[in-house]
């Protein structure tokens, strides 16, 4: 019998990798999606085919009963939550919102698990926004948690009930603290997608300016491929933890802007404007990621760099405007 997999946020970018990497390895998987007025499954529409065990069905986060409904109906082996209001920037804007599904959610789907009694391994996408205003650094997983959004608040509360889940009703439950990771399927709005459209489009005569918020804040910066290997190796451990995934490596958005634009020749100076609405009310000035933890238990590494990440971001939205990557030195 195949392991079935349960996944939240299928059509977002972890989604669609990480259901990617379990039909690899022989999974049948269900993913919740939303209805919505305009296509929203681009990013796994390549996936739906007869010799692919994925099963897609309506659902919300917030909506217990048709949860509990599903998994009963399922009894998956393995759960990944990676359903949320992701953007921290929108949870500002809409605080409440962000907390009914970025915390709730998790709630609703860890009573949904206890109250049809399956038995199941759960994975919680928890997230380095909830060290915000750093305690130390690097950040680790025994780093105070200081969050700097309603966001990264809410993430503290799945986090924790995650964690209590674990201890009060023995659920195999492991939290991901995973930093900053992107790839050529990151929402167009967060920095790094951003800017490689952005220069792309530029480079076609598509567009002039670059707009963009706060330019000195730190990033530690992974390629989400690599990132949805480390979510499946928690489930296959032999007990439930939490651990830190990142790359070890930080840098400023001016350096991406200056790596991205210097690999196809040009000065971002010359195309990049500050527009004060993109600067958010409380800002996360410096995350560093130390995954040691994860380096060694799991054993995970990660297996693309800054400069490998900007590059392939970068290839890949000058392809979609119809333009050709720079020769490889
Ligand atoms: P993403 O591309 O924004 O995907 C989020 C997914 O959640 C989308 O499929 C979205 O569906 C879905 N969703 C939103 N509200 C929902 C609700 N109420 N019920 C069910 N689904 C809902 O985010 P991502 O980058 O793949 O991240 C995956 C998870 O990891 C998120 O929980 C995020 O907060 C967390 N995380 C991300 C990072 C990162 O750097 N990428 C780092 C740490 C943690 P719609 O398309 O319908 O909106
Ligand atoms: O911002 C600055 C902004 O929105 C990064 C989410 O996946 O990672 C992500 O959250 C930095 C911030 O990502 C613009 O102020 C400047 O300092 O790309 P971002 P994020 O806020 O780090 C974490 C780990 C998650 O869990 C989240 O779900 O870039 N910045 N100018 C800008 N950011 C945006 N979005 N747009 C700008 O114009």
């Amino acid at each position: 019998m195949p392991k079935k997999a349960f996944i939240t946020g299928i059509n977002g970018q972890d989604g669609s990798y990480l259901t990617e990497l379990l039909l690899e390895k022989g999974y049948e998987i269900h993913g919740i999606f939303r209805r919505s007025s305009v296509p929203n499954t681009q990013r796994i529409d390549h996936l739906v085919k007869p010799e692919n065990k994925l099963t897609l069905h309506f659902g919300d986060l917030q909506d217990t009963s048709s949860l509990m409904q599903l998994l009963n109906d399922v009894q998956p082996d393995e759960i990944y939550n990676l359903g949320a209001q992701s953007e921290v920037g929108v949870s500002f804007a809409n605080p409440q919102y962000t907390a009914e599904s970025t915390a709730l959610g998790v709630l609703n789907l860890l009573e949904a698990i206890r109250q049809s009694k399956i038995r199941t391994r759960f994975y919680q996408a928890s997230s380095s926004e909830m060290f915000g205003m750093a305690q130390e650094v690097p950040q680790k997983e025994t780093t105070p948690f200081h969050p700097r959004s309603p966001y990264g608040v809410s993430k503290v509360f799945g986090y924790w009930m995650s964690v209590n889940y674990r201890e009060a009703y023995k659920l195999f439950a492991s939290n991901g603290i995973l930093f900053n990771h992107e790839s050529p399927r990151r929402g167009e709005t967060f920095v790094t997608r951003k800017i490689t459209l952005a220069l792309a489009r530029i480079k076609a005569g598509l567009q002039d300016k670059l707009y963009l918020g706060n330019l000195n804040a730190k990033r530690d910066w992974g390629y989400a491929k690599d990132y949805v290997e480390a979510m499946w190796l928690m489930l296959q451990q032999d007990k439930p933890d939490d651990f830190v995934v990142s790359t070890g490596e930080t840098h400023t958005i001016r350096e991406f802007l200056e790596e991205a634009f210097g690999y196809v020749g040009m000065d971002y100076q010359k195309y990049v404007e500050i527009d004060p609405k993109f600067m958010r009310p409380a800002e996360v000035d410096l995350l560093l990621g130390d995954c040691s933890k994860a380096k060694k238990v799991l054993g995970w590494k990660h297996s693309v760099d800054f400069k490998g990440l900007v590059r392939l971001m970068v290839d890949a939205d000058l392809k979609l405007v119809g333009l050709t990557p720079p020769a490889k030195k």
